[in-house]
């Protein structure tokens, strides 16, 4: 690694959500939130387990930042559970006890001198959004979005200087309204357990109302508070590499609109103003439509983009060509490509995690790819981070010894300085995660964290991968300006 290859001020940090960390689900008058009432449905998370305790960071977190500090990071990004400051969105109180949680958490960060990074949401929102008007399927969303947006930055901006509206809502449509494997549990493609029948217009319709929520929260944001408070405000995608399977034109366009259906669905109409060509001419009327005034809103709409990478896939055309049901870029499809291997080989070495190639050049890839089309517009890498599933033989020891954790951050981030050295414009890298979580779906069967966490006990211990970013970073800091 270059050490020279890191700006001042770079935020070194790992990353972490309310719903996967905080447990406390009744704690101090929080509402229930939307994670909350699925999970406690059977069927819905593989282990039969739920965020109700999940590593009780909502006590725990003096010695959560304790850890951060010995690895010596700058920055910690969590986002802030909705339920827990509005417990029935708009139409109900503030819970000053849940004002109070973050107000701690944020001050001894800052005590610590790590800057704290806040997503407003990460997947999870009040039940009542859902069982009053269907959340994001209503543009009733957008109006309580910015109600709660409001509140924070009026609480917490004065310490907060990174702010990210929505984490990966590509993700969270794309399991909560296309293949129903996240609340609240829609589907509009065949997909494992899922009843379909549901409008395929509702991935669409749910991602119009989260942008327009975004940009209702930037307005108040740069009207309120930017002069006051001097913070800057994105969004957090989850942009894998799409590399084309082979160089006819046919996989290189399809590697594009696979881009297009995932990552420029959100970031184009938030930096542009319009949703990308290759969306609008495969979806038609399927796709909303903005308004002139909602276009102008929409425009130069974030200060940064938040990027999740973790890996990256190969992608074949289908539109015109015939491929096996359900795979490749067709339609839609591109939206969900599927990886493929090149004869018999997968882009990058599979894990444990099924989703999860290594490929550490994509992370050079995707950021290179963001930096032209979105005019180096500056870049923070939001979440990076590699898992390990619980098998029935699995001791503690195999999940503390992590080589193979520390040697796809080593790869990544040698890729990222690569990346940065040609120019573009990235803020930050935070690791996914501080702590083995609760990973949705997985519940606690997958663990990404730097510290091992007995699920049971909930004692931390420190995995190979956290001496070795500890390291990394105490080489590669570049003092602060
Ligand atoms: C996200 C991510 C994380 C996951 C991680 C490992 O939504 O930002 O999904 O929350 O836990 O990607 O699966």
């Amino acid at each position: 690694n270059n050490p020279s290859s890191f700006p001042p001020n770079f935020l070194f940090g790992t990353a972490s959500s309310a719903y996967q960390y905080e447990g406390g689900y009744l704690s101090d008058g929080k509402g229930l939130n939307n994670w909350d009432v699925y999970t406690h449905r059977p069927g819905k998370v593989i282990d039969g387990s739920n965020g109700d305790v999940a590593v009780d960071h909502y006590h725990r977190y003096l010695e959560d930042i304790d850890l951060m500090e010995s690895l010596g990071v700058n920055s910690y990004r969590f986002s802030i559970s909705w339920a827990r400051i509005l417990p029935k969105g708009r139409f109900g109180y503030v819970n000053v006890a849940g004002i109070d949680f973050y107000n701690n958490l944020i001050d001894a960060l800052l005590l610590k001198g790590i800057k704290p990074f806040v997503t407003l949401t990460h997947i999870d929102l009040p039940q009542e959004i859902e069982d009053r008007y269907g959340s994001w399927l209503s543009p009733e969303s957008q109006l309580d979005f910015a109600y709660f947006a409001d509140i924070c930055f009026k609480s917490f901006g004065d310490r907060v200087k990174y702010w990210v509206t929505f984490n990966e809502p590509n993700f969270q449509v794309k399991f909560g309204y296309r293949e129903g494997t996240f609340p609240p549990s829609r589907c509009s493609f065949p997909f494992g357990n899922c009843t379909c029948g549901d409008s395929e217009k509702e991935p669409f319709i749910a991602a119009h109302n989260i942008v327009l929520s975004h940009a209702a929260a930037v307005h108040i944001y740069r009207s309120k508070y930017e002069a006051k408070q001097g913070g800057s405000i994105g969004i957090v995608i989850n942009a894998a590499w799409f590399e084309p399977i082979s160089s006819s034109m046919a996989d290189k366009l399809a590697a594009e609109r696979a881009q297009c259906f995932t990552t420029n669905w959100f970031l184009d109409p938030i930096v542009f103003g319009r949703y990308p060509p290759e969306m609008q001419s495969i979806l038609g009327s399927i796709l909303p439509e903005f308004s002139k005034t909602e276009k102008e809103m929409l425009k130069k709409g974030l200060d940064f983009i938040g990027i999740n990478h973790y890996s990256s896939y190969y992608v074949q055309d289908c539109m015109f060509t015939a491929c096996e049901p359900g795979t490749g870029t067709s339609k839609t499809e591109g939206f969900w490509a599927q990886s493929y291997q090149k004869n018999g080989i997968p882009i990058g070495e599979p894990i444990d995690v099924d989703w999860l190639y290594v490929y550490p050049g994509g992370m050079e890839k995707i950021i290179t790819y963001v930096k032209k089309r979105f005019n180096n517009t500056p870049m923070i890498i939001t979440e990076n981070g590699y898992g390990e599933v619980t098998k029935a033989n699995s001791t503690i020891e195999d999940s503390l010894q992590d080589v193979n954790r520390a040697k796809y951050m080593a790869g990544y981030l040698d890729s990222l300085s690569t990346a940065i050295r040609k120019g573009a414009d990235v803020r930050g890298y935070f690791a996914w995660s501080l702590l083995d979580n609760f990973d949705w779906e997985y519940g606690f069967t997958r663990r990404f964290g730097l510290h091992h966490v007995d699920f049971k006990t909930l004692k931390r211990t420190p995995k190979f991968s956290a001496t070795w970013y500890k390291n990394f970073i105490a080489e590669s800091k570049i003092p602060d300006s």
